[in-house]
């Protein structure tokens, strides 16, 4: 159960960040009320929700879990992919260092958090263009030292591991068809998102409620069967940025 979220208020220049979609506009105003309501919806749910200030140079910060993992036993500090956002990192070690104690992605690893799922106590790392397999082999080998097991994942399609597979409760993972029967999610029960809504396999799990983004019904609907209650969010503005519902906060 998470009892705490760190969040990152999006600076005014917040669409400087980095982005493949083409034509984003994506609108301040909106931004700010779409994030409030992210934040207002975990604290509904009981957290603790810290909201940190914008840094000024890393347009992408308020994606703050790219720059730290953090678990029951410790927290580690990334090192990420991205060479924009790879300060992030730093600007993150002394607030998460006030919750866990710290281990740090060495050079020349290389890892973004949201490459990394946690189902209970075993991690699926995803190996993408942000994480490397050094980095995903570091993280394991940090978290091997705490009782976990680990799975490195290639992802081959979307940014992050977590923008196509997701942990829904129980054994269940939300997976594009991209993802839908690799090996390495075998013994998961998969369900697998419609390839119209692709983006919507970016769900978060918060303490058995469901947050998932508004608009995309037949994931939705797929969704219900589990029986969970769910938190719709309008993410727009995220998505213009290549970002979701699991990367605005650190969850602990
Ligand atoms: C980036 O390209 O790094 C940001 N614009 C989006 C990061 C989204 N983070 C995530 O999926 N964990």
């Amino acid at each position: 159960m998470f009892t705490h979220a760190i969040c990152r208020k999006p600076g005014l220049n917040f669409s400087h960040g980095l982005t493949t979609v083409q034509g984003a506009k994506p609108d301040y105003a909106v931004m700010m009320t779409q994030h409030d309501a992210y934040v207002g919806a975990l604290r509904k749910l009981g957290l603790q929700v810290d909201v940190l200030e914008p840094l000024a140079e890393f347009p992408d910060a308020y994606f703050v879990e790219d720059a730290a993992i953090m678990t029951a036993e410790l927290a580690i500090v990334t090192r990420p992919g991205a060479k924009a956002r790879r300060g992030e990192a730093a600007a993150m070690e002394p607030v998460i260092a006030k919750h866990r104690p710290i281990a740090r992605i060495e050079a020349p690893g290389k890892l973004d958090g949201g490459d990394v799922l946690f189902v209970g106590r075993h991690a699926l790392i995803g190996v993408s263009e942000r994480s490397n397999p050094e980095g995903a082999e570091q993280l394991g080998e940090i978290l091997e030292d705490h009782g976990y097991t680990w799975t490195a994942v290639p992802v081959a399609e979307g940014l992050h591991f977590k923008s196509s597979v997701n942990w829904v409760g129980g054994k269940n993972l939300l997976v594009t068809e991209d993802f839908a029967g690799m090996d390495e999610l075998e013994g998961y029960r998969q369900i697998v998102v419609d390839p119209a809504e692709t983006y919507s396999a970016n769900v978060l799990w918060i303490n058995g409620t469901l947050l998932v983004p508004a608009g995309y019904p037949k994931t939705r609907k797929k969704l219900e069967a589990l029986g969970l209650p769910m938190i719709d969010l309008d993410t727009s503005e995220a998505r213009k940025m290549d970002g979701g519902l699991t990367c605005m906060s650190l969850r602990f």
